[in-house]
């Protein structure tokens, strides 16, 4: 059924995700006179930083490096207390921010969106809602974000447990006590190595369980130096300037910027790749992206670093048989994202903790009251799921996103996602996709690539209106070529070692594709740029005439 929306429910673009890339697609539609209405289904801002409010919650790239760099107004006033933002501060920032560059007024919380539908004859979209309002837009953006679909654990009896449990995920808005409570952590993935810590202090007891362990380094989080915060706002521009030019977005080694190396690890004398290493180490973070080139695509470079990371893990834990179970060997570092922690591995040192190595014998059962491994039963008050995300296309799919013809998303992504530039997909007209597949965005740091995928969307929709209809789409042989060729730098990487949600592997029945360009963040931006040199190749513009319809199709049927 056809229907036309109120005059005010109709607007130049609709987005949909109130994170990170979300708000600054709002700054951009305003900035370019757009009429728009940002959606989202959470009571707040903020997107990843609005759900996982989890405690020890915090960004593990440099706050200076994970902000806005679109107003030096901006990057100039805010002020980071700590050199990793918490959680609680990211939000603060990302409510400045809404506040200065007044978007609130635009924006609709609390609003679930159940599908986009292209409508051909008026090309235009409509926008659903799942109290069943509806919005229309020429220009749809699913900011709907990567990380954000919960994935539930498919564990025999999950819901039949009496206790309190809880989704790192979704994690409850009041104070959650952990004090003089049996606590059970699923998973062992970035979320979980920052909570654990936190939860140990005060838990009665805390056993983790462990499907595979992960590669930490340690994080050397600290407050914010004055001298220091005066020496990054004075050189902003040459930070930007670097970070656009580098792999992963980031490239602040212990605080201070450093070119990332281009030279192969086995390029250098072992004593001199140690030396490097262990500065990184002692620096902290997630710095070893930024080291050197091939160590996700060269097994025996790679060996160097995990290796040299096991032994550091090693050093931290006190009962080698313990530290034999968290050593991670299963999977080349890098090959799943890396984590960075504030005291994981030494909580296992303490009396109140236990692993529970689920390689030995997985979950049972869940209970009424805990969790059954090899036929035991652990009692438990609480259990935590870290269990992570039907990441990248995700959310993205629980919306129901029919293209031409009605031609739904999910079946076109039956086998796997088909992009061009990771941003649009053919038969899906005037529909962005911010950090979806097939982009950089989950390898890279988020809001460098968020900004960069936002102006190329702002150029679309500025150089589509410029036709005499403003559409925009991709060709089939773009999609096929950029397809093509994500998947052909993928084949040389050892991305597929690792059973995570970069290949769709941690989600049963996904299926299995690298979903993001692994060529990194400078590649991506220099690929971009020829396109845009090249008058927008590889896209449409709806230089045709519209088809001609009768006008008692466009009255509400
Ligand atoms: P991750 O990194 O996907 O981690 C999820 C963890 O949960 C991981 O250790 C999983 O083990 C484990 N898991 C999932 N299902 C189960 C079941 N059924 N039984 C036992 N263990 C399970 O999610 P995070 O939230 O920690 O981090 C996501 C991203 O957020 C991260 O990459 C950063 O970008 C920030 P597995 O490894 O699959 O064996």
């Amino acid at each position: 059924m056809l229907t036309i929306a109120k005059e005010e429910q109709r607007y130049d673009m609709v987005i949909v995700g109130a994170g990170v890339a979300g708000l600054y697609m709002l700054y951009r539609a305003m900035k370019a006179g757009l009429t728009a209405r940002l959606f989202d289904a959470a009571g707040g801002i903020g997107g990843t930083w609005y759900w996982n409010r989890y405690p020890g919650a915090r960004v593990d790239i440099e706050s200076f490096e994970y902000s806005y760099s679109f107003s030096d107004e901006l990057q100039q006033e805010w002020q980071w207390s700590e050199r990793y933002a918490s959680q609680p501060e990211l939000l603060r920032y990302l409510d400045h921010v809404a506040q200065r560059f007044a978007l609130h007024e635009h924006i609709q919380l609390d609003t679930r969106i159940d599908s986009v539908v292209f409508d051909e004859a008026r090309a235009e979209w409509t926008v659903e809602t799942q109290t069943g309002e509806t919005f229309q837009a020429c220009f749809c953006v699913m900011a709907t974000g990567c990380l954000s679909a919960p994935k539930v654990p498919d564990i025999p009896g999950y819901g039949r447990f009496a206790g309190e449990s809880h989704f790192t995920s979704r994690w409850p808005h009041e104070a959650i006590e952990f004090a003089g409570k049996r606590v059970g952590v699923i998973g062992t993935g970035s979320s979980a190595i920052q909570l654990v810590p936190v939860v140990a202090q005060s838990a009665s007891h805390l056993t983790v369980f462990q499907r595979t362990p992960n590669y930490s380094i340690p994080l050397r989080n600290r407050p914010m130096d004055a001298a220091y915060e005066k020496h990054m706002k004075a050189n902003y521009a040459a930070l930007r300037d670097m970070e656009w030019r580098s792999f992963g977005g980031f490239v602040c080694v212990g605080g201070e910027p450093r070119q990332p190396l281009q030279c192969s690890a086995l390029s250098v004398s072992t004593d001199e790749r140690r030396r490097e290493y262990e500065a990184r180490w002692e620096a902290g973070g997630l710095c070893y992206y930024t080291s050197y080139s091939d160590l996700l695509t060269n097994d025996e470079a790679n060996a160097t670093l995990s290796e040299f990371v096991r032994a550091k893990i090693r050093e931290k834990i006190n009962d080698p048989a313990i530290a034999d179970k968290l050593v991670p060997r299963d999977h080349p570092i890098l090959a799943k994202r890396l984590c960075a922690d504030s005291g994981y591995f030494e909580t296992f040192n303490r009396d109140n903790v236990s692993l529970v190595d689920l390689r030995e014998g997985p979950i049972e059962a869940m209970t009424e009251r805990g969790i059954v491994v090899g036929g035991v039963e652990i009692e438990l008050d609480m259990i935590v799921f870290a269990t992570g995300f039907d990441a990248v296309t995700g959310a993205l799919l629980n919306i129901d996103v029919r293209g031409r013809h009605g031609q739904s998303l999910r079946t076109a992504w039956h086998e796997g996602p088909q992009t061009y530039l990771g941003l649009m997909s053919a038969d899906f007209p005037n529909l962005f996709n911010i950090a979806g597949p097939g982009s950089t965005a989950s390898l890279s740091s988020a809001i460098p690539c968020d900004e960069h995928q936002v102006d190329l969307v702002a150029k679309l929709v500025e150089r589509a209106r410029r036709a005499r209809r403003p559409v925009v789409e991709p060709t089939h042989a773009a999609q096929a070529a950029w397809t093509t060729r994500i998947l052909a730098i993928a084949e040389g990487s050892l991305i597929h070692r690792g059973n995570s949600w970069y290949v769709g592997a941690n989600v049963p029945g996904k299926p299995r594709v690298v979903l993001l360009d692994l060529e990194g963040f400078d590649s991506y931006m220099a690929f971009c740029d020829g396109v845009l040199a090249r008058d927008y190749e590889g896209f449409v513009f709806g230089e045709v005439e519209a088809p001609k319809v009768g006008i008692e199709k466009l009255v509400a049927v």
